[in-house]
């Protein structure tokens, strides 16, 4: 869905040959270009056609011969071609094939500008020499592209179970590490075929390349196996898979002799809070995937709920679903209105309203503790302020589209528990919300770390703050947000780092 770069044929009416916009003048007759939205969007390829119409370039939507100028940002050298090369019309012998900088520098200019060796994108595959554009992968997921095609799964799959593992452990540096390299192999655009592929890639530590050079070498991992089959690990996968239950608590319970969920459940001294009874009792519905057809389905039910109240307040996607999964654990949701104000009190009559529907199986509610006069706040990693609930509502078959839920053959319920977060933002926060509640946790940590140590900013899901300026940034888009920071804008789905 995200990899067709170009736009589908217009019908378009007879225009002079070379004019790439009805209504703009065209004033640099010997160049067309073709901008590829692939690996940059829709928007911003839009955003940045118009800018170069207005400026009097004529810009083509389809890629054809006509074209002699193709502009492209963020697509490794070798990937970029590879496209090209897939595509039915032939591009003439002699298109420049460009990186973005050359465009920046044209509109800047305000003419195309003299193009230099620096700004082509070499076809690799032709001329034998390494890929440039793959030797600058960045050290923070937020400026990476990582779509959810991870060629190099085999790797990243060992090095998230080794992030668990330390996690369970306790071992907080050696878990960000894994998390680290995992995420940057999941932006690259093809599989590390050798130890060599590894050179100039950042966050790979001497324990990360050894697993590589293993799973290399032998297909597996030794210390991946001996995790998998240890009891311990074993355990504490399985209590941690309880909703309200982290691995303090897991690993007390296996300290305990506990070793099953029967066990925990009906021994006595154990204590459950809320939270964990709930996850105990829909455990078979909230550890099983949500799908995105059922994501679909209560966000329609909270929208009607949200528009009985207040038709003005709408009702946005976010989390994992935004950024195109096709499952996830639960469902996420931004309650937003065009005021600042109005969002009061309008979460706690939307769980009133599903309340009243008899659809909430579990509801717990956290009012709001945001004050912008304590702003900025340092403890970025912490939870937002605003108003949010975290609920367990129960979606009948009848409300999916298809009528098809992910139950299993034998149910007859018609019906399953569904995990929905929903938080609401006062409007003038709206941007920081979605950003940060957009995830993937990665993104956002490494969004906060780029920005406190590049630009000595600092950025949460409340605002951004300035710290040699002494000011907050207001930002009423994502890709506001992004500019602030100086940030090629990112895409949700380019965002699953
Ligand atoms: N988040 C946040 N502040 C919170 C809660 C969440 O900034 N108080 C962010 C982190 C990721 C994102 O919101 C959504 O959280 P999850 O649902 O845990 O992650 P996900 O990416 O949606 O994963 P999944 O698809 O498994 O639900
Ligand atoms: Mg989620």
């Amino acid at each position: 869905m995200f990899h067709s770069a170009t736009l589908p044929p217009a019908k378009k009416r007879p225009r002079p040959e070379g004019s790439g916009a009805q209504c703009h003048q065209v004033k640099f007759a010997k160049v067309t270009l073709y901008i590829v939205e692939r690996r940059m969007g829709r928007s911003r390829r839009g955003f940045l056609s118009s800018l170069a119409r207005s400026k009097g370039f004529c810009v083509e939507d389809v890629l054809s011969n006509k074209v002699t100028h193709v502009v492209a940002e963020g697509n490794p050298a070798k990937e970029l071609w590879a496209w090209l090369h897939a595509q039915a019309a032939g591009l003439a012998t002699d298109t420049e094939v460009l990186d973005i900088s050359w465009f920046t520098e044209s509109m800047r200019a305000g003419w195309p500008v003299a193009v230099e060796s620096r700004h082509r994108i070499q076809d690799t595959s032709q001329v034998g020499l390494p890929s440039t554009s793959e030797s600058t992968v960045s050290q923070y997921a937020c400026q990476r592209r990582t779509t959810l095609d991870n060629p190099n799964k085999i790797f990243t799959d060992a090095f998230e179970l080794l992030a668990e593992h330390s996690d369970f452990c306790d071992s907080k540096g050696p878990a960000l590490a894994f998390k680290r390299a995992a995420s940057v192999l999941k932006s690259l655009p093809a599989m590390l075929r050798g130890l060599g592929d590894m050179e100039g890639l950042p966050c790979l530590g001497e324990q990360t390349r050894a697993v590589m050079k293993e799973i290399l070498e032998c297909g597996r991992s030794s210390k991946v196996e001996a995790i998998l089959s240890d009891k311990k690990f074993q355990t504490m996968k399985l209590f941690t898979s309880v909703w309200g239950v982290g691995p303090k608590t897991a690993e007390k319970w296996y300290l305990q002799g506990l070793r099953t969920l029967e066990e925990v459940v009906t021994e006595p001294h154990v204590h459950l809070n809320r939270m964990q009874r709930a996850g105990f009792l829909y455990y078979a519905d909230i550890s099983r995937a949500v799908t995105k057809a059922e994501a679909q389905a209560v966000g329609r039910i909270v929208e009607e709920a949200v528009h009985q109240i207040s038709p003005n307040a709408s009702v946005v996607l976010t989390g994992g679903f935004r950024r195109g999964k096709e499952v996830g654990h639960d469902v996420d949701y931004i309650l937003t209105t065009p005021e600042v104000g109005s969002e009061e009190g309008l979460l706690l009559r939307v769980i009133d309203r599903l309340n009243y529907q008899g659809i909430l199986l579990y509801t717990e509610y956290q009012e709001s503790t945001f004050d912008a006069n304590r702003m900025p706040c340092r403890r970025f990693e912490a939870m937002d302020h605003y108003p949010k609930c975290f609920l367990i509502i129960q979606l009948h078959a009848e409300a999916v589209q298809d009528g098809a839920l992910s139950c299993d053959q034998d149910d007859r319920r018609g019906w399953r528990a569904v995990r929905l977060d929903l938080v609401a933002p006062p409007a003038d926060r709206f941007a920081y919300t979605l950003l940060g509640w957009s995830g993937s946790t990665q993104f956002e940590r490494d969004l906060r770390r780029f920005a406190r140590l590049e630009r000595g900013m600092l950025l949460d899901n409340h605002a951004l703050y300035d710290k040699s300026k002494d000011v907050f940034l207001p930002a009423k888009t994502e890709e506001d947000i992004f500019g602030h920071l100086g940030l090629e804008y990112i895409e949700p789905w380019q965002r699953n780092a």
